[in-house]
């Protein structure tokens, strides 16, 4: 798994994608340096030669998504991208990056059928500098049990196997923890005890057969393998290019090895998975045309002044700059009115990521208007086109709203899983890691549960006319229509459907600043194993502190008091670590 598909844009236009794939053990367990596997030599005589270019970082992208970010972080630091198009490139490669994308059996039939795993492991075994990311630390070791058992690159022992959702962990493990850093790894030299940012629901384990591999471990139920390293050739499963400033120092070192960059490791016991702070932008154009960032008052985002204009707060590259500097976690992008308009036909939205993602070094979130679609050239787009267009363009997740409740419904309805879903499609090839459902809900008052077939729950404050229960509606488009679907029974289809993360707003909340709708997301976070971010009507530091306490979400998105300035990212911060709840700084 771990982020992304094979799209269109792939480098090796010849690389077929076949759903069987064959093992590539190249290096059995005692990977050495003179040892090559026959089955390499008889086929081919590889010879490593480096390139002389000093500014020049190899790219191993094999089109399995998106690598945008990797090349926003490399070219940020001030280097050049060559390409891999054949698998010399690789074994000419003065450094290599092979930030391993999508899932692992589609990853290394690419890798078997273009050579390129071939001259990764000759490359590999000449101890030639290289750095692994995510999937591809994966695909070094011998197999894995994602879509499997399939067999891997072979060079390091150990099987990838899913994380165990049974011990309470939700999976995926989406988020930043901090390592536990087993041995010098000089491209985690200024990591020290600071977090980075995972995203994947397999994992390597430690085991005495790979011991002098890791570098370094994180713990999530389990402790699983976060680095490797041997000689020059790293690999990460973490993700540097969206670690923010402590990332991009890790492919710094691994890019300048020599530089003398500060900060030796200090020593730390590994941490809990760090609770995320999340900056939300609703970006819509106002009446002149221009694409704003805005902020409803329960989704209405018109001032109540004579001209009922669009509330305009900011323009959302710069805006979503400021966030990336001020520490949020992660940053949104919510397309308001996709819902009516085509996304593909927005091109400015999509501008908007893309020069976003080239200056923010957190993940991205896009949403709105994602579902399948005909033009009005009877020119057919699926979601799938539509998500791939939004990853390609700099999203690391996208989020779908409306689309989401039509899914469900029908597989409440039907209990078969066509596969033909948004949620369906855009997993099954990105995995699910990347698809976020975005839940608007309305608190509906009941005096008693039995009054509805939703789940309905008791609630903390009593309703306007003294209510004591609550049912939570779900809408679409932007609140505009209530549906006859509850959030809870939502939530759990769209988790069996293949979301991977539920983005959980309320409508009654929204741009409030009383507090999020504690009661709404304890019963979200407590019927689901993915994670749930919280959002709507935060107002004070207090609120975060409160959502975090009272319930099991693994994330907190806010709006309104960042737009307006109210309260900095690094207050809400400081007061979470200062309450004991453990966040990035
Ligand atoms: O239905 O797939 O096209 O997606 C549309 C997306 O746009 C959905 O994610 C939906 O939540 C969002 N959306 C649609 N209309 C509005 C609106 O405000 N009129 N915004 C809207 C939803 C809610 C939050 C907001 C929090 C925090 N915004 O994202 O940022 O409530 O606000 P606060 O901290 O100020 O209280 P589709």
């Amino acid at each position: 798994m771990d982020a992304a598909p094979f799209t269109s844009s792939s480098t090796f236009k010849t690389a077929s994608i076949s759903s069987s794939s064959t093992s590539l053990i190249c290096l059995s367990k005692n990977f050495s340096r003179n040892h090559l596997p026959s089955k390499f030599k008889s086929r081919r005589n590889l010879s490593v030669r480096a390139s002389n270019d000093d500014s020049v970082v190899t790219l191993l992208d094999y089109g399995a998504g998106n690598v945008r970010s990797v090349r926003n972080a490399i070219r940020h630091l001030g280097f050049q991208i060559k390409d891999v198009q054949t698998p010399k490139d690789i074994l000419n490669a003065r450094r290599l990056i092979f930030p391993g994308v999508g899932a692992f059996a589609p990853a290394m039939d690419v890798l078997n059928s273009t050579g390129m795993g071939e001259a990764l492991c000759t490359y590999i075994q000449n101890d030639r500098p290289f750095l692994g990311i995510c999937l591809g630390l994966q695909l070094l070791f011998e197999s894995s049990e994602e879509n499997g058992p399939v067999g891997g690159l072979g060079l390091i022992p150990g099987v990838v196997g899913r994380f165990d959702s049974s011990k309470g962990f939700r999976v995926p493990h989406i988020g930043w923890n901090a390592l536990q850093i087993t041995k010098d790894s000089e491209i985690l030299d200024d990591i020290g005890n600071r977090h980075v940012y995972f995203v994947h629901s397999y994992r390597a384990m430690p085991s005495k057969e790979n011991k002098d591999w890791i570098s370094s471990t994180c713990n999530y139920g389990d402790e699983f393998i976060a680095s490797v390293r041997k000689g020059k050739v790293h690999a990460v499963q973490f993700h540097p290019e969206k670690s923010g400033d402590v990332g991009l120092s890790v492919l710094r070192r691994f890019l300048l090895p020599k530089s003398s960059l500060t900060e030796k490791r200090t020593e730390r016991k590994a941490s809990k998975l760090a609770k995320r702070v999340i900056a939300c932008l609703d970006v819509r154009t106002n009446d002149e045309g221009d694409l704003v960032v805005t902020k409803g008052d329960q989704y209405d985002v018109r001032e109540h002044a004579e001209q009922n204009e669009v509330r305009n707060l900011g323009k959302p590259v710069e805006l979503a700059a400021q966030y990336y500097r001020d520490g949020a976690d992660e940053v949104s992008f919510l397309n308001i009115t996709g819902f009516r308009d085509f996304p593909l036909g927005d091109l400015p939205m999509l501008q908007v990521l893309r020069s976003a993602s080239e200056n923010v070094f957190v993940p991205l979130t896009v949403g709105g208007g994602i579902r399948d679609f005909t033009d009005s050239n009877d020119r057919y787009y699926s979601s799938l086109e539509v998500a791939s267009e939004y990853f390609r363009s700099g999203a690391d997740k996208i989020s779908i709203g409306s689309d989401a409740v039509h899914a469900a419904e029908e597989y409440l309805k039907t209990k078969v899983k066509t596969g033909k879903s948004s949620i369906e499609q855009i997993s099954r090839v990105y995995g699910n890691q990347a698809v976020v459902v975005s839940i608007d809900p309305r608190r509906m008052y009941l005096n008693d549960p039995s009054e509805v077939e939703f789940k309905s729950i008791r609630l903390t404050k009593q309703g306007p006319n003294g209510e004591e229960y609550a049912w939570y509606q779900c809408t679409i488009n932007g609140g505009r229509e209530g549906r006859p679907i509850g959030a809870y029974e939502l939530a759990k289809a769209v988790e069996e459907l293949g979301a991977g993360e539920i983005l959980l707003n309320c409508i009654d909340c929204d741009g409030q600043g009383k507090g999020f709708d504690v009661d709404l997301i304890k019963m979200i976070s407590d019927a689901v194993s993915i994670p749930v971010i919280a959002s709507s009507g935060a107002g004070a530091v207090e609120h975060f502190t409160d959502v975090f306490s009272k319930t099991n979400a693994s994330a907190a998105l806010a709006a309104g008091i960042f737009h307006r300035k109210e309260v900095p990212i690094r207050s809400v911060k400081e007061h979470l670590l200062k309450e004991g709840i453990e966040v990035r700084i």
